[in-house]
């Protein structure tokens, strides 16, 4: 049986490298020609701890390989992309592309797999009908058509795409079937088959309740500052009860899935759906909300300087896509013109266009500031003590947004469960 996954990004590639390690050919295809070279030589370009000896394996053993072009199969699994729009609605052409890119290599018979996540119709609005300007009818099976969305968590993709469990939905019972077929072979966790549109809202759902919960953390952090309680125990002792688990307020809610998610299915039922839309406004309200409490903390300082530290979307990852950093930073520029900023973050080598600011090392960052703000839980900064901040900065004060530190030795640590007199 032979596979061809379209799009080698952060579920593509270990997807390809899964199948291939169980036994399948492989062939992984990304319009840069840049990632199809990496990958032929058996290394990648993403960060992702265990990937690069699953992918190393997988092409040594010759069951993968990489090409620009779609190739002949019996499945195609779509892997790409599905960013939204300015005005927060999906942009589903990148999976429209990769249909049309496997049209002149589809044959009856063969199935097609959908695992982007995709607002709900998708597989049923949008796709079928480019497959059947392809000419092939999914509805009769032409083509088995199926979506089955990623799971996977950054930083344990590895892990999570063998012991997840799996939704597979199908345009067709008999498509269903089809496309539960591999999963069931490749992966240890349970494989539910269930219609095309089930499987979309459900992936939406499992994004959107993250973010809702989330909301609802930030949301308890406000009123805790409010009222002087200390939000970390709060939670500790709620989560305590067998069916309450609040999870961490944040300075935001970044990556391409959680903020975007619930924006597939608001967009869908804009009257019916004003929680989900609360809760992206309270998220997207916590930069501001960081920026205010700096302000307080900073005090009458004139012209203060501030170390920015961990600048990704969460720790232990280079990604900084919808990172709330970037978000601070703008909210920095337009409404405190004041305060110099200077970032660190030890998963960021260089300045990039997705990223436009000096970085500094950690000492320099620190030296001098007025106020160091943590944004990203990275390991590393949990092991910090109060010695790295108390000998660089003048009064050593910490805004800990990610509550990483108990306490520091002669350091003021503020958290967002905790703001001390601000
Ligand atoms: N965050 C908080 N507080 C928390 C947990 C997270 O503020 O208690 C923040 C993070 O710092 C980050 C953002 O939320 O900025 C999202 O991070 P995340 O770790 O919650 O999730 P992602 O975006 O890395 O991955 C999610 C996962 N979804 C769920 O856990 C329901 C993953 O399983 C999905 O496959 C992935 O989205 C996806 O691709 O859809």
């Amino acid at each position: 049986t032979k596979i061809c996954v379209i799009g080698l990004g952060y579920i593509g590639l270990p997807t390809s490298a899964l199948f291939a390690n169980e036994g399948y050919d492989v062939v992984g295809v990304d319009i840069n020609e840049h990632v199809v070279e990496q990958v032929n030589q058996g290394s990648i370009h993403i960060e992702e701890p265990g990937l690069d000896d699953m992918v190393a394996q997988a092409v040594k053993s010759g069951r993968l390989s990489a090409s620009t072009k779609p190739v002949a199969a019996d499945y195609f699994i779509i892997a790409v992309p599905t960013p939204v729009h300015d005005d927060h609605s999906a942009n589903t052409d990148f999976v429209v592309k990769a249909t049309e890119s496997i049209a002149p290599v589809l044959q009856k018979g063969n199935t097609v797999i959908v695992e982007s996540t995709i607002p709900p119709r998708t597989i049923s609005d949008i796709v079928a009908p480019a497959l059947k300007s392809a000419g092939f009818d999914a509805a009769t099976n032409d083509v088995y058509l199926a979506h089955c969305p990623e799971r996977v968590i950054p930083g344990n993709i590895v892990h999570e795409l063998k012991y997840n469990h799996r939704i597979v939905g199908g345009f067709t019972p008999e498509a269903m079937e089809k496309a539960a077929a591999i999963y069931k072979q490749s992966v240890e966790g349970d494989v539910r088959e269930t219609e095309a549109v089930v499987a979309e809202m459900s992936k939406l759902m499992e994004n959107t309740f993250r973010d809702v919960n989330i909301a609802l953390a930030n949301e308890l952090s406000k009123v805790a500052d409010h009222l002087n309680i200390d939000a970390s125990d709060v939670i500790d002792m709620a989560n305590m009860h067998p069916r309450v688990n609040i999870l961490q307020p944040g300075p935001g809610v970044g990556g391409h899935c959680i903020p975007v998610d619930p924006y597939f299915i608001i967009e869908k039922a804009k009257d019916t759906t004003p929680l989900m839309q609360t809760a992206r406004d309270i998220n997207d309200s916590m930069p501001s909300y960081v920026l205010d409490k700096m302000k307080a903390m900073i005090g009458d300082v004139q012209n203060p300087t501030v170390a920015l530290l961990g600048l990704t979307y969460k720790g232990n990852t280079s990604d900084m896509r919808e990172s709330p950093a970037l978000q601070l930073i703008e909210r920095m520029q337009a409404d405190a013109p004041n305060m110099t900023f200077k970032c660190h973050d030890p998963f960021v080598a260089a300045e990039t266009d997705a990223f436009p600011h000096d970085l500094y090392s950690l000492d320099d960052a620190l030296n001098g500031a007025d106020l160091a703000v943590v944004l990203a839980d990275h390991q590393s900064f949990k092991d910090l003590t109060g010695d790295t901040f108390t000998s660089q900065m003048q009064s050593p004060v910490v805004f800990d947004t990610r509550n990483i530190y108990k306490q520091l030795d002669g350091v003021t640590v503020h958290s967002l469960t905790n703001l001390v007199d601000t």
